[in-house]
């Protein structure tokens, strides 16, 4: 540890001192693994740049990666048939197709959350909804096939654990067995039509629609299916798992009161304008921005410019596809000069509403919905 105040030299004005790579203006929260997050504003496109996808690394990115070797093997106790493909297989053997897929971070908020969560402070910008290129997941689990009892699958990479230990896995998790069936679930190549930048799992990733970023593996080279939960590594303690039942701020949780994460909550984001904006009475603002649900639909969008008091209605567009988050645009007029908070909040397709506050929390700080704010200033 660091003495407190204290930043590395290198994070120390990351914004000019340190930038990623073809991601400029993304604010880094960690260099070691490589952490950035998308401040509200840049993520205003409707379909996401790669060069403004946020980056959640666990460990360390692969080196040396060469895609005419690259495989994929698929194994597991469930497997009927252990297969390995390469990349050429799995292009040329499988439908491709194009879809959007929103990617959240379980963590995305949590640096909101009293008394802190440990972990990356990740604000609003652990989100983003590219279109993604590849074959369906369901389409190479049915091609090696599984027995009856399989449940589960999980993944594995070729990154490296922070410790360098080949023994360990950065991160090894996965989805139940209905999940990865789903026609949305896949094994993407691409994004937007390019290949995979390094940050994004190059050559080869899971994407899982609506559910912890953490389920989509990247620099995927195997897959088992399994007749158990995967238990790879952070799928149990405190990873990606929280409390069953809603507890008290603070204490420790016992590890059969936790459960897994699946489908992401109800959340939306104002992309434009940029927080701070200063506009003169009587114009007319525009607001534009995204809303997800999960596994769900966004139902609504509200704002209110009066902490809460009044509501008006966004409208709302549906999904490009299932699992893509959905865009909403809403015009806003203030009654007088002053400073003003702009609040979106979406409401699911069962009547769930993101909170006004920060929500349940849990020992590692995931899953804050609550609605976002911009400020706006009338002169
Ligand atoms: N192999 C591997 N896959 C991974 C990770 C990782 O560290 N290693 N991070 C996961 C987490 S926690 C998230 S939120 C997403 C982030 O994807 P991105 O960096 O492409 O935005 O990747 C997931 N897949
Ligand atoms: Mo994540």
């Amino acid at each position: 540890m660091l003495p407190r105040g204290l930043v590395p030299i290198a994070l120390a004005n990351s914004h000019m001192a340190f930038a990623i790579d073809g991601k400029p203006g993304l604010t880094i929260l960690n260099d070691r693994p490589l952490n950035a997050e998308t401040p509200a504003h840049l993520l205003n496109d409707d379909i996401t740049p790669a060069s403004r996808l946020f980056v959640r690394n666990n460990g360390l990115p692969p080196l040396n990666v060469d895609q005419n070797n690259w495989t994929l093997s698929i194994g597991g106790e469930s497997v009927k048939t252990s297969k390995t493909y390469t990349l050429a297989d799995l292009k040329g053997n499988f439908k491709n197709f194009t879809q959007a897929l929103t990617l959240e971070c379980g963590g995305n908020g949590r640096a909101e959350f009293y008394p802190p969560a440990s972990g990356n402070q990740w604000t609003t910008g652990a989100v983003g909804c590219p279109e993604w290129n590849g074959i369906r997941l369901k389409d190479v689990l049915e091609d090696s096939g599984f027995k009856d009892d399989a449940i589960y699958i999980g993944y594995y990479s070729a990154d490296r654990h922070l410790s360098q230990d080949p023994a360990k896995d950065a991160i090894s998790r996965g989805v139940p067995m209905w999940k990865a069936l789903e026609e949305e679930s896949m094994i993407a190549w691409g994004m937007n039509g390019n290949p995979l930048l390094s940050h994004h799992g190059y050559p080869l990733r899971l994407v899982i629609g609506g559910w912890p970023g953490s389920t989509s593996g990247k620099w995927l080279n195997r897959i088992v299916i399994r007749n158990r939960v995967h238990d790879g590594a952070k799928m149990t303690g405190s990873s990606y798992r929280v409390p069953k039942y809603p507890v008290k701020a603070g204490p420790e949780v016992p590890d059969e009161d936790m459960e897994i994460i699946e489908s992401m909550p109800v959340k939306s984001l104002i992309t434009s304008p940029k927080s701070g904006l200063e506009i003169p009475l009587n114009q007319t603002l525009e607001l534009h921005g995204h809303a997800w649900a999960g596994d769900l639909e966004v139902a609504s969008l509200s704002i209110s410019i009066d902490f809460g008091q009044t509501w008006i209605d966004a409208k709302l567009k549906k999904p490009a596809n299932r699992h893509a988050w959905q865009n909403w645009d809403a015009t806003v007029n203030f009654p007088k000069k002053g400073y003003y908070e702009a609040w979106a909040r979406a409401v699911d397709s069962e009547g769930t509403s993101q909170p006004m506050l920060i929500p349940g929390w849990n020992p590692k700080g995931y899953l804050n919905n609550s609605c976002h704010r911009i400020a706006v200033y009338v002169v």
